[in-house]
């Protein structure tokens, strides 16, 4: 095989891997070659011109572009897009533009040749990243590698859900482990996309929650998986904007499920439903109804049980009968039910296993207990309609709890065997959201992507700053737009807005306006916010992704968001099992709390709703849990582009693309893995992985077995600190295909050897 070393140092391998000897059709093809100048011309190897970069394809990786600027970035990534190469590098993070089309990039044989062949060998590809997380898993003989985390980010729609599935197949088919347990995790997706995922006017496809799958190995091959689930978007199951639509499975399941078998459920016709609206038209039901056959098949293959799925049916029928019980008032200030809707409600109560008096009065009034006597409050219409949907809402969102429960409980493998395993983390959140209107949900949702731009800050230029200080290195500080203020705007304690919110949340006089009111005096000085225009309660704040205008409404009580009174008790005695668990267990509530805080929400729970843990108090947890397991493992970054809003194949807008790349901190980026080093082991580390290439056997983890390892390999343009070593991010390629031939010349020699034996 012929190697050559351009400019940067980097080793560029003929990708033919055919030891050509540099005579092979791919090596010397024109366009493989680009100039340090970043001028791409039909350049032929050799002669006057061996001083070129070889780029396989031009602009592969965008921080080896000697003249830098947006101007050339976008160009770039529109080139590449054109000729349906998505995935460009900037030093070690993947910029991936979504193709809103399939190409041929993902088939097994693309996944058998990025796991065979050395890390940069090949095009950038998402594969790649994943196998960079996998072998820095096996990483360090002799000692615990560390936890690897795959942070995914960009735009609602910009496929980063895609690019989770496509990271999972590509590690599931890597790690050769258990091959049902293997199929069982790629059901995963399908199955949570049907619950989760909804059509938003942004992404037809649009997750509707956030998640990070856990995969766990040992000896490199899978063992487990885990997944946290992080606020479901509730809300949508009552209510949808316009051009908005339910949750995927109800869609599906009014199509899929035969006309016979909807009366074991309880099933009319969609159009009859409240809470699928008038979106119902549009749906196409082959498609549906193959959806539906997805979800079912993945149920099954995950191993859920047959009474389960079942269960989930009637209880998914059962919240659309309820979305149609209607209210009238009464004389004496209550409410019934409107005669036309008491079908619904015998409908509804069947579904849920519960009696339909008891289900009634959990609607139309309140009972609260005073000195032991208990005293009943008659609902209002507007009363008993929220109780209605939050019922609908709790009902769902807890399903959804359960299934993310036992899919942790079906796919644990053997996990917990007491032996430590290794963990590759993808993290897929909902992507940042402004809308028209925006609400409580969309707060939580650009407040998670403030986060993770956070931390993605704090490991490339933060990080990388403190450690050249610290190693005694002089650089220059790359300076960014750092996003701390806006997100101790929302999590200081006690002035964030958080804080205020939960404050504001136990006052029963209190309301959205007077919520509003607390911002506006609270951050009259504050330039990150503004007071809101018009008459509603409505305030603005000035993201790293732009300026987002919230309307207020509603927050209060999404925050506290109390259940109508008897509902636990009523559910829990249900003789539908599956409702009885769901209540029972306190699955979604609690799923990402410490035993200590569920044991406190569920005592909290039982004295009543005033002592719950609101939603914002929890989201905040669950982000921070996140975060502390995030930041003890090694990152790595996919940002995900979202090239035109028409969500077109072949279409990318310039101006779409360049917020994209400068919100995102691209252009800085850019700057800083040119320049920077992003690698930075340890001394000792860096000896236990790569002292074998010395071939001697005992190495002492020490500067000056570094010095030799790096001098043997020829390696160029590194530094040495004070305690760790400074490399570029394509060293460790370069030291990676060392081991890799030395292994393979080990084989060969190990053959010989046997060969003269026998
Ligand atoms: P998101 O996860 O980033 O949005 P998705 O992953 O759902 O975005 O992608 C949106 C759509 O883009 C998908 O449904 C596909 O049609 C298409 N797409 C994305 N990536 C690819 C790819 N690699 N190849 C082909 N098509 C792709 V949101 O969840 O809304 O933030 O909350
Ligand atoms: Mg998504």
């Amino acid at each position: 095989m012929t190697d050559e070393v351009g400019v940067s140092g980097r080793v560029y391998s003929c990708p033919c891997a055919a030891g050509c000897g540099g005579s092979c059709a791919a090596w010397n093809a024109p366009n493989l070659w680009e100039k340090p100048s970043g001028q791409v011309g039909e350049i032929q190897m050799g002669g006057s011109e061996c001083e070129a970069v070889l780029l396989r394809f031009p602009g592969e990786d965008a921080a080896l572009l000697a003249d830098l600027n947006e101007k050339k970035l976008l160009e770039i990534l529109r080139d590449r897009y054109r000729e349906h190469r998505i995935y460009t590098y900037v030093g070690d993070i993947l910029i991936a533009v979504n193709p809103f089309q399939d190409l041929p990039l993902y088939s097994p044989e693309v996944s058998d040749k990025f796991g065979s062949q050395p890390l940069g060998s090949l095009p950038p590809h998402i594969f790649a990243v994943a196998d960079r997380a996998y072998n820095s898993l096996q990483g360090n003989p002799g000692k615990l590698s560390q936890n690897q985390c795959v942070v995914i980010s960009g735009d609602s729609g910009a496929g980063k859900t895609e690019s989770t599935k496509l990271l999972l197949k590509h590690l599931v088919r890597r790690s050769r482990g258990n091959l049902q347990l293997g199929q069982q995790i790629l059901q995963v997706n399908p199955l949570l996309e049907a619950f989760g995922n909804a059509q938003t006017v942004m992404n037809p496809n649009s997750s509707r929650f956030g998640k990070y799958i856990q995969l766990r190995f040992r000896d490199g091959a899978v063992r487990g998986a885990k997944i946290n689930e992080y606020l479901l978007e509730k809300s949508r199951v009552s209510h949808q904007d316009p051009g908005e639509k339910n949750f995927h499975i109800f869609y599906s399941m009014l199509c899929g499920i035969p006309e016979q078998e909807k009366q074991v459920y309880g099933l009319l016709q969609p159009s009859l439903y409240r809470y699928i609206g008038s979106e119902w038209e549009d749906v196409e039901s082959r498609e549906c109804v193959e959806s539906y056959q997805r979800v079912c098949n993945a149920m099954r293959m995950v191993g859920f049980q047959e009474q389960e799925e079942l269960d989930l049916k009637v209880i998914l029928s059962g919240v659309l009968s309820l979305g149609n019980v209607m209210f009238e008032p009464q004389e004496n200030g209550g409410v019934r039910v409107s005669p036309t809707a008491m079908g619904w409600l015998k409908a509804a109560a069947g579904q849920f296993g519960v009696q339909e008096e008891e289900l009634l009065s959990c609607l139309t009034c309140t009972l609260s207990m005073t000195r032991g006597e208990s005293i009943r409050r008659l609902h209002s219409q507007q009363q008993a309609e929220d109780s209605r949907d939050s019922i609908a809402r709790v009902v769902y969102s807890r399903l959804f709890g359960w299934i993310v429960c036992k899919i942790n409980e079906l796919l644990a493998g053997d996990m917990d065997m007491g032996k430590e395993l290794q963990e590759i983390g993808i993290l897929d959140i909902f992507g940042f959201e402004n809308f028209s209107v925006n609400r409580f949900e969309q707060l939580c949702i650009n407040l998670a992507n403030e986060q993770l731009q956070n931390f993605f800050n704090h490991h490339i230029f933060l990080m990388e700053e403190q450690h050249y200080k610290e190693e005694g290195l002089e650089r220059e500080a790359v300076a960014f737009s750092n996003n701390q203020a806006t997100l101790e705007l929302f999590l200081a304690r006690p002035w964030g807005i958080l804080s205020l919110l939960d404050e504001q949340s136990s006052f029963p006089q209190a309301s959205d306006v007077s919520f509003v009111e607390k911002l506006n005096t609270t951050y009259r000085e504050n330039p990150l916010y503004e007071r809101g225009r018009g008459c509603d309660p409505a305030f603005t704040i000035h993201h790293y992704a732009g300026k987002v205008k919230y309307c207020a409404e509603g927050f209060l009580e999404k925050n506290r968001d109390t259940l109508p009174t008897n509902i636990n008790h009523l559910f829990i005695n249900s003789v539908t099992s599956l409702i009885s668990i769901l209540f029972t267990a306190n699955i979604s509530r609690t799923g990402t709390l410490t035993p200590q805080q569920r044991a406190k929400v569920k005592v909290s729970q039982e004295k009543g709703p005033s002592r719950k843990i609101s939603v914002g108090a929890q989201f905040r947890h669950s982000l921070a849990v996140l975060m502390e397991k995030m930041y003890a493992a090694e990152p790595h970054f996919i940002r995900c582009i979202k090239p035109n809003s028409l969500n077109e194949p072949s279409l990318l807008e310039t101006q779409t693309v360049l917020n994209q790349l400068r919100y995102n901190g691209l252009m800085e980026t850019l700057r800083i893995r040119r320049d920077g080093f992003s690698w930075r082991p340890s001394f000792q580390d860096f000896v236990r992985r790569f002292g074998i290439l010395l071939l001697t056997p005992e190495i002492e983890l020490s500067r000056e077995s570094c010095v030799r390892i790096a001098e043997k390999v020829q390696l160029t343009g590194w530094h040495c600190g004070k305690s760790r070593l400074f490399f570029k991010y394509w060293h460790q390629d370069q030291l990676q295909q060392c081991l890799v031939k030395l292994r393979e010349a080990a084989i060969v020699i190990q053959k010989y050897y046997k060969g003269r034996l026998c």
